[in-house]
């Protein structure tokens, strides 16, 4: 099997750090595989995030989300173009070689966080996005996205009752909305973006993630 790249996606608190971590275990867990596959496999599982991937990625990471800049805002373009230096970082540095090796990569947002967030979100030119996602990808695609769908006010609270909450978390509901709508526009022009019902417990979502891998895994 050649690398893969499956990518979770989403509003906050839709649940994509808990499901990537359950899903590790079991692709890890070769007893699950070999039940369907009847083969044992040796597979390596790479669990990554954008931004903050790499050691690089974590300081822009703090800078997006947490640096103290009161009094300052990060402006919208420069938001972009920091997500973006962030992403083409992570796929030099992490994503391809990871890919190269045969590993399953599975990466807590990518390229659609941008298009959502800036482009819908911020109201940045979606053309230009899609260009600088070009230019930090050099091409590179996922092979599969979950994206895990709920209402934004319920996955706001269930970030909020976690604790402290981001720059991004903070900004304000129509924001979110429109993030939201983002999503679901992504979803209709792609087929390889699978919406899971993020309301559902955290086992039931899991299930169904494992069953959409149990045929992918196949087919690749
Ligand atoms: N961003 C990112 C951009 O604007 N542009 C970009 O190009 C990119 C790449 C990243 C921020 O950057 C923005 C988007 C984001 O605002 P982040 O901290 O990585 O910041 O934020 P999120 O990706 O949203 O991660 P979160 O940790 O906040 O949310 P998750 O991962 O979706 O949710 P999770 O698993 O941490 O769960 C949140 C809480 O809900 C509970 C969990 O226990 C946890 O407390 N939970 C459930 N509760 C009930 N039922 C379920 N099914 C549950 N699943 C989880």
């Amino acid at each position: 099997m050649i690398g893969k790249l499956i990518v979770f996606e989403g509003v906050e608190g839709g649940g994509k750090t808990t499901q990537i971590q359950l899903l590790r275990n079991w692709l890890l867990d070769k007893c699950q595989l070999g039940k369907f596959l009847s083969k044992s496999l040796d597979l390596e599982v790479v669990v990554t995030r954008e931004p903050g991937g790499t050691k690089v990625g974590k300081i822009l990471r703090e800078l997006l989300l947490n640096a103290d800049v009161s009094g300052e805002q990060i402006q919208a373009r420069a938001e972009l173009l920091l997500y973006a230096a962030d992403r083409a970082h992570h796929i030099d540095a992490l994503i391809k070689p990871s890919l190269e090796r045969g590993a399953i990569v599975l990466c807590d947002r990518f390229i659609d966080s941008t298009i959502a967030y800036q482009g819908y979100g911020r109201g940045l030119d979606l053309k230009l996005i899609q260009e600088l996602n070009h230019i930090a990808t050099g091409g590179l695609t996922s092979d599969l996205t979950f994206w895990l769908d709920i209402d934004v006010e319920i996955g706001l609270n269930r970030v909020k009752n976690r604790g402290k909450i981001d720059r991004i978390e903070q900004t304000n509901i129509e924001f979110h909305q429109r993030v939201k709508t983002g999503y679901e526009e992504l979803a209709k022009n792609n087929s390889l973006m699978v919406r899971i019902d993020a309301h559902l417990t955290v086992e039931k979502i899991q299930e169904q993630i494992q069953e959409i891998m149990r045929k992918k895994l196949l087919e690749w």
